[in-house]
């Protein structure tokens, strides 16, 4: 991880109490975000959001308790950033899963206290020559943020070269929910999906989404909103989404938890992740000069 210096950071970066950098678990750069809308944390290392939650509710986005702080590796939960690619390398098993993005060094663009009371930060992917093995390619990565009733993530990839380049990615994102044996996700009625717990056949979703078992899915073809009902909560989670044709909802269920090693012997009963993606056959062309925005906005209603 590259040298931080905090308090030079925070002169340049910090706003109040709005906005704040510290050092974290195993020496993390992580920044502390509270205003009057909502709460806030991030780890520098892969613009990883970890923790959001709305003034008035319980947390949204789910961090595991037995989250591991170690550099070079994303820490379980939050809102990993997969990108150049979804999931293993179309044809190198040795690459990282998922992309390099999630678990390398970022860098503070902007900061800003918005008029409405929300909080608004960029940050950028640090091209490094060890990234080069993987992506010979000059594509500046960007995530912006704004944190408030609402969470708004905008990941913008743009092509500074000569030539085409196609791109997998998504926004990985962990909910808290109360139980995964009584939740159901709206929104994917009557779409294809790749049951990766079943060898990657193409089934047809009828109904909610609902979960008693190890769940892996990709849908297909898919911009719906989707929506986590969680009556234990009392609570909807809202995800809708733009420059993303794919959802992912993948709940690991308790062996595959187990072998992760990271989210207890429990953990897995209190999340879901349900990914807007670029994945399958959803990756995405950018032209020499284009650029491509992945754009998600998270929102949270109480029910009844
Ligand atoms: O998005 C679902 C998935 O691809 C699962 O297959 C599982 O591997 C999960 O991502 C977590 O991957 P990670 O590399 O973060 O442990």
């Amino acid at each position: 991880m590259h040298t931080l210096d905090i308090d030079s950071i925070n002169t340049r970066f910090g706003i109040d109490k709005h906005l704040r950098f510290e050092r974290g678990s195993n020496d993390f750069a992580m920044i502390e975000i509270s205003n009057s809308l909502a709460t806030a944390s991030l780890t520098l290392q892969g613009a990883q959001l970890l923790t959001w939650a709305p003034t008035g509710h319980r947390p949204v986005v789910w961090l595991s308790k037995q989250a591991k702080y170690q550099q070079g590796k994303s820490v379980r939960g939050g809102v990993p950033v997969c990108w150049p690619w979804f999931g293993p390398h179309s044809s190198e098993p040795k690459y990282p899963g998922h992309g390099y993005a999630r678990a390398a060094c970022w860098e503070v663009c902007t900061t800003e206290a918005l008029a409405n009371g929300a909080t608004s930060l960029t940050l950028r992917l640090i091209r490094t020559d060890d990234q080069g093995q993987y992506w010979p390619y000059s594509t500046p990565l960007e995530l912006h943020i704004v944190v408030g009733t609402q969470l708004v993530m905008e990941l913008r990839t743009r092509n500074l070269g000569a030539t085409a380049v196609t791109i997998g990615q998504a926004l990985h994102t962990y909910f808290g929910i109360s139980d995964i044996r009584n939740v159901k996700v709206l929104g994917l009625d009557g779409a294809r999906y790749l049951d990766k717990v079943d060898g990657g056949k193409e089934k047809l979703q009828s109904g909610p989404v609902t979960f008693s078992g190890e769940t892996d899915r990709v849908y297909l073809d898919t911009d719906a909103t989707c929506v986590i009902d969680d009556p234990g909560l009392s609570r909807r989670i809202l995800i809708s989404k733009a420059g993303s044709r794919s959802t992912v909802v993948w709940n690991p269920w308790i062996d595959k938890a187990a072998a992760l090693g990271d989210m207890g012997d429990t953990g897995y009963l209190n999340m879901l992740c349900v990914e807007s993606a670029n994945a399958a056959d959803d990756t995405v062309v950018i032209a020499p000069g284009d650029e491509h925005v992945l754009a998600v906005t998270y929102g949270v209603e109480t029910l009844g």
